[in-house]
């Protein structure tokens, strides 16, 4: 641990302090008394909120009070040494562990869910609670009605394990001692992108950052580094560094600050439609003769005719769908797609002889795009453009995922195995509230079993804020867990007073990330940072960590002894990182925590399927095939197998489909809604995270993004406030008039708290407007496709 004493103050300066206080009658004393000025002391901590950098960040304390917050200084100018500097969201961590509403005392609701209302109660009364219902509920309705709710406030603090010690996984292996709890598959941030990516590739593989500074030419589709991984443990360091000499076109419908630079230019595009634009470039790659058929015939199923499998319908292959040839008789040209996207067809043509020309094109894309209730269909169709090009698995390409970065050190995972095989989509868990023992494979995406068993009675939700805030339709959400006949139990265990919390029957405050001792094998770097967190400060309140409150549980249900075998926390955490670092090249526990971070070495580069392009007999896919399925047998078994709802489409190959309250959405915005929403990632937060914190809403603006066109044509000035309303919900907000913005669309920055008065969301929270209805494939979260009015408030 280092130690450091900043303040020295000088005898001179002791005894000038001395001259003013010797006035005073209380100083008996003929020898001038120096105050004691106690040292500074240095510990690091880690930022682990979800933007994935987990930043080391340095906090100073005297006499167990924070004084200030520092961070990464350590490292060198080469790029694998760099400094992981945080950014604002992490140097603003004073704010959070001393933060008006944080979480003092283990509290009861006493009122309405959703209300706030709450009293004290002793750790005590907390536990045998928890314990009570936890027992009867299993007994009463089984395993399967208990729930891990999806969280990331303290990154990947999911139940099944993560990088940190002090995380939710304790409730986990609990629950998995106590028979189990129904799983979870998909995540909120990228579902679309892994189901579409699991059924064409059997994987999402992609190039490292570095990849694209030998590329000569990038192109990417609603990626934003400079500011979903803000900070110099994260991406917008590779980004910055590595496309400072190669042009690339940012395909978004606002113009994010990842389009800003030099080399970077801005193409507006209406959200949801870029499968379109997709397919008007690979028209564009076919009709020229730019295709690489070869390698398509290669490496794919289902390009052209040649490769269907015998299953597949006469002309159902891709290149047919392109060319106007299969039934729906269309060809996918540039005026096709210019209709559609909103893009001209000049610029759709130029961007065409642009990524023909490319020796080396990088393809990428953020969650942004996927996050939308097509999501599945653009994952695919942009992964089409390199293959069509026959430039994957090379240097200086990419697959079209997102690119890949060491994250993860190691996983420390302490949970045990949980006897329950059956797995929900992660965003349908308020379905499995009202309808969990109706659910199935067919029709809600179950995995592992063909149905639930049980309607979820049991939630336990730590460090996360989807019990409201970050799930869809709040309106329906609290009239969900307002009825608490249904869900008969939620414990939330968190560090402030969020929008979730307020709905806990039991409600418990934990410690933040700087007041624990614990390890950080996560960061967003390719070269990849381990941080020992030690800690000085003297919390002023009664939080406790999942290890604690999961251990008295277990002892209150007898489990006690299989629970901990023996070890405290700090055991634990030694043990469990000795475990999982045994073998490999890394400091002992002891000399981390000497050192603070440690960088890894030799950081792996990749490029995206080599070795499957280098030898596909030797490392086929794992899809049914061992080859890019661009038309899925599979899927088209889903298509006809599964129960789908008026409007939703599975097809066989990778296709634009216009949705529900996307551009075509005739219908809806003939009711009124004429805008796209879509709610981007902003710097000022992460997710919900930071919300409440003075000083980041001090620095990021919380507004609606609205092109002066719409506004004006609303009339609608810069900073007024304005409503904007969806079917689902009403949410009050002020405007930030912008060109950044296409006309046509809105953005909401998500994550703002929900704050109902009188039935309009004075928070500003974007999911107040957003919808349930999950995607087609995946059963994901849709929450950029909404059809919105705007009008003065
Ligand atoms: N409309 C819309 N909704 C979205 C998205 C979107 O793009 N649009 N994005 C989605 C995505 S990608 C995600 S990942 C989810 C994220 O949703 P969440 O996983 O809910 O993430 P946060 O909103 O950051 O909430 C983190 C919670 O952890 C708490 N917390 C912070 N530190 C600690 C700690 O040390 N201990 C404990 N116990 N608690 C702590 C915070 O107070 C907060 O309540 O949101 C999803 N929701
Ligand atoms: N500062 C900050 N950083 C974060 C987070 C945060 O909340 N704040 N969240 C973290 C998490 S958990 C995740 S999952 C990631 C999320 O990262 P993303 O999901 O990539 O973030 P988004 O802002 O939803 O979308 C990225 C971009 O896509 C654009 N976009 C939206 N719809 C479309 C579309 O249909 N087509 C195209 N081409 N572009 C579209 C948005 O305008 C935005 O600029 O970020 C992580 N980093
Ligand atoms: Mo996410």
């Amino acid at each position: 641990m280092e130690r450091r004493n900043f303040l020295k103050l000088s005898a001179t300066a002791g005894a000038v302090s001395c001259i003013t206080a010797c006035g005073s009658k209380s100083s008996n004393s003929s020898t001038p008394t120096v105050p004691e000025v106690s040292e500074e002391q240095v510990n690091w901590a880690a930022c682990t909120c979800n933007c994935g950098a987990s930043c080391p960040i340095k906090i100073v304390t005297q006499d167990g009070t924070i004084t200030r917050v520092e961070t990464d200084d350590m490292g060198d100018d080469s790029w694998a040494e760099h400094q992981s500097r945080a950014c604002a969201r992490g140097r603003s961590f004073k704010r959070k562990v001393y933060a008006a509403d944080r979480l003092k005392v283990p509290m009861k609701r006493v009122g309405k869910r959703g209300e706030g209302n709450f009293e004290e109660i002793s750790w005590e009364e907390a536990y045998d609670t928890i314990a009570d219902n936890l027992k009867r509920i299993i007994d009463t309705y089984g395993n399967e009605s208990v729930y891990c709710q999806y969280a990331t406030g303290r990154l990947y603090s999911f139940f099944s394990g993560g990088h940190w010690i002090n995380a939710g996984q304790w409730g986990g292996r609990l629950l998995n001692l106590l028979g189990g709890y129904t799983r979870q598959h998909n995540t909120y941030s990228s579902g679309q992108l892994a189901n579409a990516g699991s059924l064409m590739f059997g994987t999402t593989s992609s190039s490292s950052y570095a990849e694209m500074g030998k590329s000569d030419f990038i192109l990417t589709f609603g990626f934003n580094p400079a500011e979903m991984r803000a900070s110099g443990a994260g991406g917008t360091y590779d980004y910055s560094v590595f496309t400072q000499n190669v042009e690339t076109v940012v395909v978004d419908p606002r113009c994010s600050d990842s389009a800003l630079g030099d080399q970077h230019s801005w193409m507006a595009i209406r959200p949801g439609t870029d499968a379109a634009l997709c397919e008007a470039l690979a028209h564009e790659i076919i009709s020229r003769g730019a295709a690489d058929d070869a390698f398509l015939a290669k490496y794919c199923v289902g390009y052209d005719q040649s490769t269907l499998p015998d299953s597949a319908a006469e002309f159902s292959d891709f290149k047919s769908h392109i060319l106007g040839l299969a039934p729906d008789d269309v060809p996918k040209d540039v005026a096709y797609a210019s209709a559609i996207t909103g893009i001209s067809e000049a610029k759709i043509t130029e961007l065409a002889d642009k990524l023909i020309a490319a020796d080396k094109p990088f393809v990428t894309q953020g969650l942004g795009p996927q996050r939308h209730a097509c999501g599945e269909q653009t994952v695919r169709a942009i992964t089409m453009l390199p293959l069509l090009l026959g430039k994957v698995g090379k240097e200086g390409t990419n697959t079209g995922f997102m690119p890949s970065t060491n994250t993860g050190a190691f996983w420390l995972s302490p949970t045990g195995t949980n006897p329950v095989e059956t797995s929900i989509p992660c965003f349908l868990w308020t379905e499995a509230i009202i309808n969990g023992e109706n659910m199935t494979a067919e029709e809600h995406g179950i995995r592992g079993s063909d149905k639930l068993s049980a309607n979820f009675k049991f939630i336990w939700n730590y460090a996360g804020n989807a019990m409201i805030n970050q799930h869809s339709d709040t309106v329906e959400t609290d009239k969900i867990l307002q009825d608490d006949t249904l869900c008969e139990f939620i414990l939330v265990h968190d560090v402030q007073m969020t929008p979730s919390a307020k709905y806990a029957d039991i409600l418990l405050p934990d410690f933040t990330d700087a007041e624990v001792n614990d390890i950080s094998a996560n960061s967003g770097t390719d070269s990849g940072v381990l941080t020992a967190m030690t800690t000085s400060i003297d919390t002023p309140f009664d939080p406790k960590g999942c290890f604690e409150v999961a251990n008295e549980v277990a002892k209150r249900l007898g489990v006690e002894a299989a629970f901990n075998e023996g070890r405290t926390y700090q055991e634990w955490l030694e043990y469990l990182y000795a475990a999982s670092t045994a073998g490999g090249d890394y400091p002992t526990y002891e000399e981390l925590v000497e050192q603070g971070i440690y960088r890894l070495k030799n950081p792996v580069q990749v490029i995206g399927l080599k070795s499957f392009i280098d030898d596909p007999d030797i490392n086929p896919l794992s899809t049914p095939s061992g080859k890019v399925e661009v038309y899925s047998e599979t899927m088209q078994t889903m298509a006809d197998t599964w129960i789908l709802p008026d409007g939703d489409e599975i097809p066989a190959i990778p296709k634009y489909i216009s949705t529900w309250e996307g551009y075509e959405d005739k219908e809806t915005k003939e009711k009124g809604y004429p805008i796209q929403l879509i709610g981007h990632h902003t710097k000022g937060r992460v997710h919900s995270s930071f919300h409440s914190n003075d000083w980041m809403r001090e620095a990021v603006e919380d507004a609606v993004w609205m092109n002066p066109k719409d506004a004006q044509e609303r009339g609608i000035s810069q900073g007024d406030t304005v409503l904007i309303e969806s079917l689902r919900g009403t949410v009050k907000v002020r405007a930030r008039v912008t060109p950044r913005i296409m006309p046509g669309v809105a953005s909401l920055p998500q994550g703002a708290w929900l704050d109902m008065k009188d039935g309009i969301d004075e928070g500003g929270c974007v999911n107040t407007l957003t919808s349930l209805r999950p995607t087609a494939i995946g059963k994901c979260n849709p929450q950029h496709t909404n059809l919105v009015e705007i009008s003065l408030s």
